[in-house]
C-alpha cells in the first residue's frame, strides 16, 4: 500500500504543469553532462520524501568505471563506504588498485536529523569518470521513516526516460577533449 501511495504522489508532482518537473522532484544529479575521464562532483538532489515520510537514508551505487569516489560529509548524517574487488586490478600513480568504491550511504543519526518531505537537500560525492564517452546511471536507494523508493529504473527500447516513474539519476559523458589519461 505504501508503494502505491508513493507512486501516486510522484505522478501527481511530475504531471503538474510548470510547478514541478523531474528537475526538482525525484532524485536527480545537479549536473547531467560531464567530460569523460574528468573529475566530477556528483550532487544528488533529493526533492521529496517517500510520499510524506521523511528520508533517513540515501545510498548511491556507483556506475562501473567510476574511480576513487569520496563522499562529502554531512552534518547529522553518518557515512558508510562499501568497496568491491575489481575484476581487473589497475595501476594509479604507481599504486596497485585491487578494489573500488561500490556504494556510498548516508544515514541520519537520529529521527531529528532525517530530511522532511517538504524541503529538498543535496548529497555530494566526488569521483573520477570513466575515459569512455557514454551514459552512466547512478541508482539511488531512498529509505524513509516509512517505506522506501529505489531510483533505479533505466530507459529502454520501449520505455522513454519521461515514462519512468523512478528513473535512476543519469549523467552523459562527452568525449574527453584533450585525451589526458591521468
Ligand atoms: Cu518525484
Amino acid at each position: 500500500m505504501k508503494t502505491i501511495k508513493t507512486i501516486a504522489v510522484c505522478a501527481l508532482l511530475t504531471s503538474a504543469t510548470g510547478l514541478f518537473n523531474t528537475a526538482n522532484a525525484h532524485v536527480t544529479l545537479e549536473y547531467q553532462v560531464a567530460n569523460a575521464g574528468s573529475g566530477y562532483k556528483a550532487t544528488f538532489r533529493v526533492g521529496h520524501g517517500c510520499g510524506e515520510s521523511p528520508t533517513r537514508e540515501i545510498a548511491v551505487t556507483l556506475p562501473s568505471g567510476v574511480q576513487g569516489a569520496k563522499p562529502m560529509p554531512k552534518a547529522g548524517w553518518t557515512i558508510a563506504i562499501e568497496r568491491e574487488a575489481l575484476a581487473a586490478p589497475r595501476t594509479d600513480h604507481g599504486k596497485r588498485i585491487t578494489d573500488e568504491v561500490r556504494r556510498i550511504r548516508w544515514t541520519a543519526n537520529t529521527p531529528a536529523d532525517a530530511l522532511p518531505n517538504a524541503p529538498y537537500d543535496e548529497f555530494v560525492l566526488q569521483a573520477r569518470l570513466p575515459a569512455q564517452a557514454g551514459v552512466l546511471y547512478w541508482p539511488v536507494a531512498q529509505v524513509c521513516e516509512q517505506g522506501r523508493v529505489d531510483w533505479a529504473e533505466l530507459p529502454g527500447a520501449s520505455r522513454k526516460p519521461d515514462d519512468l516513474k523512478f528513473p535512476a539519476p543519469v549523467l552523459e559523458l562527452m568525449p574527453a577533449a584533450g585525451g589526458h589519461a591521468h
